[in-house]
């Protein structure tokens, strides 16, 4: 089945030479070779696509190689090894960083200089890999980086999304959706495994076997293939693996008769079902199919992972004797990244006793010892619930598998702490309301795990203290704080190269890019006349790189020397656009009616918002509407000019955000405090030395205690307070300021257009009719956010000030590198050492 000893192997030749960082020539040849002879070629044409798919080929060369020399060095000393289980993976681009990291970005550079072409201009043709949807994902994605960064025997596991996360356009009637078709000219990163497929059956029943065992047989069985997309770390030789999985059906099943017989749709149905599994991220769920199909992509890649690794693990064992399988912890750590891939748990449960032959309690101590879960949020509509009905018809076996742990998780409590019978029911894994029995996926995820964790440490607090409170108390040593990193090197490294000339001149070396605690270094130097102009000047380029790609993608031209004001990130009620663009509206009429003499001290702005609404997100698509109808009337108001510009920055994504990131000087992170479990971005801002203004929630926590609370713009209510004030605005006790009015009623004047805006201000009001009674709190946070706007502007006047708190975010970034954060889960959850290939 895998990749392992079994059968015939290569001999071993004398290797084959690959580019060398000091060989551009040898590069440029190896490009010529995959631009004649690769898939891309095309007769006499050598145009910036097919330059980029012959580079691409010619990297990928390089990178099976170090996959190759990974993968044996790990089958060798077959150390114990992590398998990150997750929906969503945002790759973006992997050019840029896949020659950084193997050194190689001066040698292609040269290169493709030879043949005609700058980088740049081949670095674009790539489609983003948009496997995903937010900051879940694209912390998967820097999590490999730091996975292979630091030679950990680490893999990840996810699906092969056909469509990526939706394209977005922005067009008068608001956010419209396209497929977005990532793979319609193949990505050069994925090799297929045709010698990696595992079963994945659907339906079907249990059957009684006569030892008293239960197997699930019949059904519908469609095959997992395997993609592996090469992961390289940065300055090692150590290339990891992101496994995805592609549902197929052996052509077997192929219905050649019903075929010929003029029935096509009948012929072809499993396929057509087969292809539905990997077809779009997150189907719509408002219907049964829809629900079906979700759960039917979550249990794919369990089944498919699993197996694999199970098969892994076999393939390393000795293979003389009976299999220890309580050795298996000590060889597997499996991540869940929240509880989409908690189905993996009835999986390793049903292989362990159903095909290996263990007993229940073997096989929960095994299944125990293996699992982890990360929680990512405490909304309560993103902690999912099964329909049992469902489940049961899906996964009979399964069931009955929950329905056992969910037995003997009460008998637990029963016996352990009978102080706490009567909040057993709230707690069992399956909720039994006669009405909607349902599968709490977040509860199976911490009775079947041995370590949970919250992403920051706020957040690890409100799970102890509150969403998990009373599993807390039953097990305590179970509940852990991995505050979250983002990747220096395509966060800062790659992404701004100009700063980070800047940062390795002044500390006099490069090793922050591994060691990013080093940037402390800068805090010598942050009054430093030299830097400073240094520093403005790189953050200067960005900008103008930055207003170039706008101005091109929307039409707006930007002044390069106005404040870069940017919140991206999903729309959502929680994380408050709303109150964003409500302070511009108060902003824009404030302008409006000042006289010319005042204007002339007003710090001239660029507010840039940006972020995917869900494609059924009806408050989060007018969000998006309202902001790009208060764009329209500002950006052409000769009045304003240049003094305030909003634009909607479309279709957000991982490379929108390499540019964006960068060219910020402020940008926002204003969730209701104790919402927003962590924000990453928020870290790659400070890292670029983009200020904050922010709430007291998530990581924007921890990264003002690490910059220092001056160089924070903070503002808003606290976690602690919230459930008062929400109480408070619902009993009409709430007072709203008289600015919150205004600019409410300003919006209701039909300045901005004549759109129904009601449904999304009505949502602010105590006795919403659409909202929650302005539930995020934007009414009761808008007036202090006003006053730290006015304390943003003032402090921008003094540019020699703002430079420095800028020189001073970077210097405090160090804690935020997901070197750090992966280094902690490796010691406290996964146990595993580095295996760094010699
Ligand atoms: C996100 C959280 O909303 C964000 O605060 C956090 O930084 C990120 O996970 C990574 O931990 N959650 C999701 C989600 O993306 O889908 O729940």
């Amino acid at each position: 089945h895998n990749e392992g000893a079994k059968g015939k192997a290569l001999k071993t030749v004398p290797p084959i030479a690959h580019p060398t960082p000091d060989d551009a020539f040898g590069v440029a040849a190896n490009i010529q070779y995959h631009a004649q002879y690769g898939p891309h070629f095309s007769p006499f044409k050598f145009e910036p696509e097919q330059a980029f798919y012959a580079t691409a080929e010619s990297v990928r060369d390089s990178l099976i190689q170090r996959w190759n020399d990974t993968y044996a060095h790990f089958h060798k000393t077959d150390p114990k090894q992590t398998y990150y289980i997750s929906m969503e993976y945002l790759q973006g681009r992997a050019l840029t960083n896949a020659i950084g990291n193997l050194n190689l970005t001066d040698a292609y550079g040269s290169a493709l200089m030879k043949l005609g072409y700058d980088l740049e201009t081949i670095v674009e043709q790539e489609r983003d890999a948009a496997l995903g949807n937010g900051g879940l994902g694209r912390l998967a994605s820097c999590f490999l980086d730091s996975m292979a960064t630091l030679s950990l025997p680490a893999w990840g596991y996810g699906l092969r999304y056909k469509y990526g996360l939706f394209s977005q356009r922005i067009t008068k009637k608001g956010q419209e959706e396209y497929a977005e078709d990532w793979l319609e000219k193949f990505s050069p990163w994925e090799i297929v495994r045709h010698d990696v497929v595992h079963p994945v059956r659907f339906f079907g029943e249990v059957q009684p076997q006569k030892d008293g065992s239960r197997r699930w047989v019949g059904g519908e069985v469609v095959q997992a293939l395997a993609y592996d997309i090469p992961i390289p770390g940065y300055q090692t030789k150590n290339t990891i693996s992101l496994r995805v999985w592609e549902a197929k059906v052996p052509p077997q099943q192929f219905d050649l008769y019903a075929f010929n017989a003029g029935d096509y749709v009948k012929a072809g149905d499993l396929h057509a079902k087969a292809n539905q599994i990997c077809a779009v991220l997150y189907p719509g769920d408002a219907t049964e199919e829809g629900k079906l199909l979700r759960l039917k992509q979550q249990y794919f890649l369990c089944s498919a992972s699993l197996q694999d690794i199970m098969a892994r693990f076999k393939e390393r064992r000795p293979t003389k004797g009976p299999i220890n399988w309580s050795e298996f912890p000590s060889k597997v750590a499996v991540q869940m990244n929240d509880t989409h891939p908690t189905l993996a748990v009835p999986e390793l449960m049903r292989i362990l006793m159903d095909e290996e032959g263990l007993g229940w309690d073997e096989a929960w101590a095994v299944t125990n010892k293996t699992v982890a879960y990360t929680n990512h949020t405490v909304l309560p509509e993103a902690l999912e619930k099964w329909s049992q009905t469902v489940m049961g018809k899906l996964l009979p076996r399964h069931m009955e598998i929950i329905t056992e742990i969910d037995k003997q998780f009460q008998a637990f409590v029963r016996k352990t702490r009978p102080d706490m019978e009567s909040k057993i029911e709230s707690l069992r894994v399956l909720d039994n309301n006669p009405q909607k029995p349902v599968v709490r996926m977040a509860h199976l995820c911490v009775v079947s795990s041995h370590a949970v964790n919250g992403v920051a440490q706020l957040h690890s607090d409100i799970l102890k203290e509150d969403l998990f409170a009373d599993f807390f108390s039953l097990w305590p040593e179970k509940f852990q704080n991995k505050t979250n990193g983002v990747t220096p090197r395509r966060w800062l490294r790659f992404c701004s190269p100009e700063l980070s000339t800047i940062i390795t001149k002044w500390l006099r070396t490069d090793k922050w890019v591994t060691n990013l605690d080093l940037l402390t270094g800068l805090r010598e130097f942050a009054d430093d006349k030299q830097l400073h102009k240094e520093w403005a000047e790189a953050k200067l380029q960005n900008k103008i790189r930055f207003a170039q790609y706008l101005e091109e993608k929307t039409g707006v031209k930007i002044n390069p020397n106005s404040m870069f004001d940017t919140q991206i990130k999903r729309i959502h009620e929680y994380k408050r656009q709303l109150l964003n663009i409500l302070g511009v509206v108060y902003r824009y009429k404030k302008m409006k009616e000042m006289s010319a003499e005042e204007r002339k001290k007003v710090v001239p702005r660029v507010v840039m918002l940006g972020g995917k609404a869900f494609a059924t997100y009806d408050q989060a698509k007018r969000i998006v509407k309202l902001v790009t109808d208060v764009g329209a009337v500002v950006n052409n108001d000769p009045e304003i000019g240049d003094l305030l510009k909003v634009v909607f920055i479309p279709n957000y994504n991982v490379t929108v955000a390499e540019l964006a990131i960068p060219a910020s000087e402020l940008s926002q992170h204003i969730s209701t405090a104790g919402m927003e479990a962590s924000g990453t971005s928020n870290m790659k801002f400070a890292l670029n030395g983009c200020l904050i203004i922010g709430t007291l929630d998530g990581a924007n926590v921890e990264i003002r205690e690490e910059i220092g609370e001056e160089n924070f713009f903070l503002f808003g209510a606290r976690a602690d307070d919230v459930p008062r004030l929400r109480k408070e605005r619902e009993a009409g006790q709430f007072k709203p300021d008289a600015r919150f009015e205004e600019a409410k009623a300003y919006i209701r004047t039909g300045v901005f257009g004549e759109y129904d805006y009601e449904p999304l201000l009505d949502s602010l009001e105590g006795n919403s009719g659409y909202g929650r009674g302005d539930y995020f709190l934007v009414g009761v946070d808008f007036p202090s956010y006003i006053d730290c706007q006015k304390e943003v502007d003032e402090a921008y006047k003094d540019q020699d000030k703002w430079v420095k708190m800028s020189i001073l975010s970077t210097a405090g970034s160090g804690k935020f590198s997901s070197d750090r954060t992966i280094a902690q889960y490796a010691k406290d959850i996964w146990n595993i050492q580095e295996c760094r290939v010699p």
